[in-house]
């Protein structure tokens, strides 16, 4: 018997399902998971179960949460743990995981999370994504200056609901490969090495191949200059 239900797309593609998941497993909250496959834009099996139409969608307990963030949030009332003990620290994390939850819109559009997307390294570089990429650059660079002492995380040891926020943004740059510095190089290899972000692509290797949408497991075109 589980305490409730949380709701996922595509493990290959989803970003925002995994910026929800790994709260709720960092919080060892026992729900069960059913994965829906999206379908590149709108999914109806996705509207027919999430009031706010989009996954990661929870129910645990008598509450509904449809937005990753308020998950995060929501399962930090159960592990507080999730943000940095220290206020000024906590008040960082919340910032900046907050400007992932609102931001980047650029990256996200040029470099859609696509776990296992052949020939990507080195593609899909346009001005926007540059610009999003060199601001999210200095922002772990800054914070692992700041806070990421005695650990490989944005807030040192502990794997947290920053790091959650930033995951797909990592497997973004494992996929596209664009020139990073090495702290952002180094924390994009801690985090692809946590033992829930190796689950989540294992879980995502093994999804079967009906589920692929042909625009993410093709390669995209080769920059212009090539
Ligand atoms: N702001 C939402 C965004 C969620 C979102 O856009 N999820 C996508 C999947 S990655 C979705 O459900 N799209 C609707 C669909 O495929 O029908 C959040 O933080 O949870």
């Amino acid at each position: 018997m589980t305490d409730g239900t949380l709701y996922l797309g595509t493990k290959r593609y989803s970003s925002w399902s995994l910026r929800g998941w790994l709260p709720v497993r960092l919080a060892g909250l026992n729900v069960a998971e059913v994965v829906i496959p999206l379908a590149g834009g709108s999914t109806p099996g996705v509207k027919a179960v999430s009031p706010g139409g989009t996954v990661p969608y929870l129910e645990h307990q008598g509450a509904a949460i449809w937005e990753s963030l308020a998950i995060a949030e929501y399962c930090a009332e159960i592990a507080p743990s999730l943000w940095p003990a220290d206020r000024v620290a906590r008040a960082h994390a919340r910032a900046i995981a907050g400007e992932m939850h609102a931001g980047y819109r650029e990256l996200r559009m040029a470099m859609p999370m696509a776990l296992f997307r052949p020939g990507a390294a080195g593609t899909c570089a346009t001005d926007g994504a540059l610009a999003d990429i060199a601001r999210i650059d200095a922002l772990w660079q800054d914070t692992r200056a700041r806070f990421g002492a005695g650990g490989p995380y944005l807030f040192g040891p502990a794997f947290g609901n920053a790091d959650a926020m930033f995951a797909p943004v990592v497997a973004r740059f494992l996929t596209y490969a664009p020139a990073l510095s090495p702290v952002a190089q180094a924390y994009c290899t801690a985090v692809r090495a946590h033992p829930l972000v190796a689950a989540w692509y294992d879980a995502a290797a093994a999804e079967p191949a009906d589920w692929f949408l042909e625009k993410y497991e093709t390669a995209p075109a080769p920059p212009a200059s090539a």
